[in-house]
């Protein structure tokens, strides 16, 4: 006879507690013979593979089922966005704020400084985010050097990440944005970006090789588009306005000039279509601004400016179910 199947006993995911004889006891009050031991003697607690998939696997799709219904949604956790996400969830802890991150590593080209080097530059004023975030420079007069741009990156990521009202999502892909008429148009022709498309990054780089591979979405009454200057999947949302002829053309990002570009994406940093703030270098690309090459006080200060408009068009509508309805 073919042994029975049981199921229903593996051990629920439970909390793990330090109790007084240092042995971890879970919430159920069992203890484990864990020892940190360095000399040969290390001992974990016991586990059990489904355990370890369940507790990814009931995290990462609550996560996704509570997101479908964000307050924000930034596109791209580069230098813009990241500053942004800072700003806007510690403005507003209120607010659900959710960003997709195509790349595997969150970042984008802040890693590093100019031409691989890893000193990072940062304009004045700029240098005050950095001091919000505890990043230590070198103040050279008009600017400040950051001794690695991972100093900067590695420290806003983390910040961002602790905040309980952020959630980033990455190796996905944002593919396409949803678009509604807009109900503050009385005559309903106005159309309104009020989501996006989203489908695993690896997914949406296999649309060429593979049948339909259908994506998910998610609702936002803002959302902030941050994904850099045009490149393999940079300009997303700027591109896609003008195939989906909501603007006429591409401004194309113009030759470098630090002293021009910086200030040009900053004050230009708004809402370019109803629903979609940019922010960042994509902006260069909607509005034919110039390049500034290896500074990045215009990031951070975008980022904030964007983080901004969100809470404005945030105090100024009626939001229902995700939706802007009046
Ligand atoms: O992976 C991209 C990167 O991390 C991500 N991204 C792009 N398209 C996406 C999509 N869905 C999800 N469809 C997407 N994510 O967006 C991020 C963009 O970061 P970035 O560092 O490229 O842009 P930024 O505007 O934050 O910073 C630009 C930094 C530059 S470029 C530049 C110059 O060339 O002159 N100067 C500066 C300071």
């Amino acid at each position: 006879m073919a042994p029975a199947v049981v199921y229903g006993s593996l051990p629920d995911e439970v909390p793990l507690l330090l109790n007084k004889n240092g042995l971890k006891a879970d919430a159920t009050n069992r203890t484990y013979d864990v020892k940190e031991d360095y000399e040969g003697n290390y001992r974990f607690a016991p586990i059990e593979e489904a355990q370890v998939s369940r507790a990814m696997i009931k995290r990462y799709f609550n996560m996704m089922y509570e997101r479908a219904i964000s307050d924000v949604v930034i596109i791209g956790a580069g230098s813009a966005g990241l500053s942004c996400a800072y700003h806007l969830a510690k403005s507003r802890p209120d607010l659900k704020i959710t960003i997709i991150e195509a790349n595997v590593a969150p970042g984008g080209g802040a890693w590093l400084g100019g031409q691989l080097m890893t000193p990072m530059v940062v304009r004045k004023p700029a240098d005050r985010f950095l001091e919000e975030l505890g990043v230590p420079y070198e103040d050279e007069g008009p600017f400040v050097v950051v001794k690695h741009a991972a100093l900067f990156t590695s420290t806003v990521l983390s910040r961002v990440l602790a905040l309980p009202n952020v959630v980033l999502m990455n190796a996905t892909a944002v593919e396409d944005l949803i678009v509604r008429p807009d109900p503050r148009d009385p005559a309903g022709q106005r159309q309104r970006v009020a989501g996006v498309v989203t489908n695993w990054t690896l997914v949406a780089l296999n649309h060429d090789t593979q049948s339909c591979m259908d994506p998910n979405v998610i609702t936002a009454p803002v959302i902030i588009s941050a994904t850099g200057h045009d490149g393999p999947m940079g300009a997303f949302s700027a591109k896609r306005l003008v195939s989906m002829g909501l603007l006429k053309e591409l401004g194309n990002m113009r030759g470098l000039d630090m002293n021009r570009a910086e200030p040009a994406i900053v004050n230009g940093t708004r809402e370019v279509a109803p629903g979609l703030i940019m922010t960042g270098m994509e902006l260069s690309e909607h509005d034919g601004s110039n390049r500034m090459g290896p500074t990045f006080g215009a990031m951070m200060a975008s980022g904030i400016k964007a983080a901004r408009e969100a809470i404005r068009i945030l105090e100024t509508s009626q939001v229902v179910d995700g939706k802007i309805v009046a």
